[in-house]
């Protein structure tokens, strides 16, 4: 696949643009100071470029008209979006767009609507208009703007436009350029400047201010990776507002590794033998029936749309058990991710990332290659999205959706005493798509099982990022410095520690939307003196009851399983139905709780919170995370004790692991899975997996 997929796809023009434009301005050749990325350029530039021979976009997910109230905005309604605001005098040709999104109608007009019923259609805009931000509603259906306000002390999510201005910015400031010549770069052409978040620290100089912190790399030599050279210890703080370097810093040089640390085939130089073909083939067909933007597969159903904040949004996935048409999941998403690094050192100690809100993973979300990426028997989806100007484009092959045998038995016994055999393979379901952020490659797998399950796995790959340090190896005395934080897993290389966490929101409907959450503590019980056994343990369940108190943590200590139960339904033997949450051993912020992150990604700090349903509620830290100073989201609605009694209930999974980089990671890491799984717990009468033809015996 390699570089001729890049051509199709507008996001990685996008890069290329920056990268030429930071190059061009580095030349001297581009000197405006206020650049407006037309994407609409980008975008005809990636519908000129050839298709890729080997699989054809579908068009879900990029229909003319909506099909569905949840529907996500159509090409021609972000061009009403725009339109109806500028009639409005509301916004003009300098206005920014960081957000433009379908603005959903209620749950119940949702659920109460019918093919054939008029489909509402409204969006929820941010705007940024100089240094102010604002927030609209529009209402498509009645062709009006239907609320405009100003947003205090919020700063949105960033725009392509100011990535670009930065790295303009940086290459073009004279101390800047002093400081990167003592590490021996002369050659501006070649430079790489990375647009970090800043979060927030209670800096009176950066109060107040939208800011931007800029380290660069060398990329001299290398054929692909762009943070393998970091020019170690100098930076620019970057006022974004005023398109001004508020300062340079520079803590001292350190040598810019000479190792380019390509991952090509040309730069592997000896390959091993290439393997014998293990594929994944249909030649019967897919067994996948798409409907507009629904998806039918076995006995699931579920509606897809694609958001440039959150990426894959799945709703109103239904079972249909034996001609019922049960609710599990009314709608499950994305809702932030956190990254933290754990070096004090300047250049790096603001660097907590949350890349949803900052960022945006369906904005960032890159296209998949088949073969490599999904199965070459996938589907694949080309959503679209608005760009900062509000205009539409198209992301190409970013989702896809294919059916996937494992090669595991989904069930099977095999009795020695009677000599029979029972099993059957198991096939499953997956909605895949990956967000490239930055030097972090994410893969967000929705998996839908024969059994009932419904797993969400995270894949991390990509390129860790890298601090340049003296040490070649462990043996130089800077070493015990320079790993204090890290790990040397290159000659001059080190990766400092870091956690990757991700909320998920699940708006379970478990049977209905009265549901409770019930926790089943596993318990020691100690037996009587005269049992032989001394003890055993036993699960007591216990109904949480607010908000307040449903703040979950795995503990191997007290372990407990975790459940949405209905409160109205129940299975064939009278137990209540009901879906657990099972975290697979995740793990949680070690941070103080007073310190600025843990405040900003309170999420992080729980595995798992139950709120009650709230329209309003949907990004785990805040609808705006970028230099939030904290206790916004999930901490701010679990004060008020909320009751969670036979009510709609959400619950926020936080998918964490710690990192703690190694060798093996570099130049690029294999994909390390990690993920949570929705299963059923009395909700079916017995296995749903059982009727399961043995077609491999029958
Ligand atoms: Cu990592």
């Amino acid at each position: 696949m390699g570089s001729s997929r890049w051509r199709l796809n507008a996001q990685s023009l996008r890069y290329i643009f920056i990268r030429i434009i930071s190059m061009l301005v580095s030349l001297g050749i581009v000197l405006c100071s206020s650049l407006a990325l037309d994407f609409t350029q980008v975008t005809a530039l990636a519908q000129s470029a050839p298709a890729q021979s080997d699989f054809t976009p579908t068009a879900a997910l990029a229909q003319a008209v909506p099909t569905h109230p949840l529907d996500a905005l159509t090409a021609e309604e972000y061009v009403q979006t725009r339109s109806l605001l500028a009639d409005a005098g509301y916004v003009n040709g300098d206005s920014r767009f960081p957000l433009i999104n379908l603005r959903e109608p209620t749950k119940a007009e949702v659920l109460a609507w019918k093919p054939g019923d008029a489909i509402p259609r409204s969006a929820d805009v941010v705007v940024k208009q100089g240094k102010q931000t604002y927030e609209a509603v529009v209402d498509l259906s009645a062709a009006t703007v239907k609320s405009w306000k100003e947003v205090e002390e919020a700063q949105p999510s960033l725009l392509l436009e100011e990535f670009i201005g930065v790295t303009e910015l940086t290459i073009r400031n004279a101390e800047w350029r002093a400081a990167v010549q003592k590490r021996g770069v002369t050659d501006f052409t070649q430079i790489f400047c990375s647009p970090l978040t800043a979060g927030y620290y209670g800096l009176a100089e950066e109060e107040g201010r939208r800011i931007l912190k800029v380290p660069c790399y060398d990329t001299r030599g290398t054929k692909n990776n762009w943070f393998g050279k970091p020019i170690e210890g100098v930076l620019t703080v970057v006022d974004l507002n005023n398109m001004q370097v508020l300062k340079v810093i520079d803590t001292g040089v350190i040598p810019i590794s000479p190792d380019p640390a390509s991952y090509d085939q040309a730069s592997v130089k000896k390959l091993r033998p290439a393997l014998n073909p293990t594929v994944i083939s249909q030649p019967a067909g897919s067994n996948i029936t798409f409907e507009d933007s629904f998806i039918n597969w076995q006995k699931w159903s579920f509606h897809l749309r694609f958001d440039r904040r959150l990426g894959s949004i799945i709703s109103l996935v239904n079972y249909d058990d034996d001609g019922r048409s049960r609710s599990i999941l009314y709608q499950g998403a994305l809702s932030e991710i956190f990254v933290p690094y754990m070096d004090p050192a300047e250049p790096w100690y603001y660097r907590t990332y949350m890349d949803v809100g900052e960022y945006g993973a369906g904005l960032l979300s890159t296209p998949l290659a088949p073969g490599i990426d999904c199965p070459t028997t996938a589907a694949m989806f080309s959503p679209v999205l608005a760009d900062d100007n509000g205009n539409p484009f198209t992301d190409q092959n970013v989702v896809c959706v294919f059916e996937r045998s494992s090669g595991d038995p989904i069930w099977r016994h095999s009795e020695i005493l009677n000599q029979t055999y029972e099993g059957r393979p198991q096939t499953d379901l997956v909605v895949r798509m990956m967000s490239t952020i930055g030097n972090y490659d994410y893969i967000l797998d929705w998996i839908f099982t024969q059994s009932g399950e419904i797993n969400v796995m995270v894949g991390a790959t990509g390129i860790d990022a890298v601090k340049g340090v003296m040490s070649q190896t462990m043996s130089d005395p800077t070493a015990i410095d320079d790993t204090a934080y890290g790990s040397l897993i290159a000659p001059g290389i080190t990766a400092p520690n870091h956690d990757h966490f991700f909320s998920f929101r699940l708006d379970l409907d478990i049977d209905g939307q009265a549901n409770r959450f019930v926790k089943d503590v596993f318990k020691t019980e100690k037996l009587p003196d005269n049992h032989p056994r001394r003890s055993l343990w036993k699960t007591k369940s216990v109904t949480v009851p607010t908000d307040s108190e449903a703040k979950l943590t795995v503990s191997n200590g007290h372990p407990s399983r975790w459940r949405m139960v209905s409160s109205d339904v129940k299975n064939h033997v009278g137990n209540a139905t009901s879906y657990q949450i099972s975290p697979m051993g995740s793990q949680t912020n070690l941070l103080l709780p007073d310190d600025y992150p843990s405040r900003r990604a309170a999420f992080a700090n729980y595995n798992l919170w139950i709120t009650p349903y709230h329209p309003n509620e949907i990004y785990a830290a805040g609808k705006y995370p970028n230099q939030s100073k904290g206790g916004d989201g999930l901490p701010e609605w679990t004060s008020h004790s909320r009751l969670l009694l036979d009510t709609d209930l959400v619950a926020w999974n936080t998918v964490g692991f710690h990192h703690t980089p190694v060798s093996e990671d570099w130049p690029i890491m294999s994909t390390t899975w990690h993920g949570f799984t929705l299963k059923p717990v009395n909700f079916f009468d017995r296995n749903p997996a059982l009727d399961i033809p043995n077609s491999a015996h029958p």
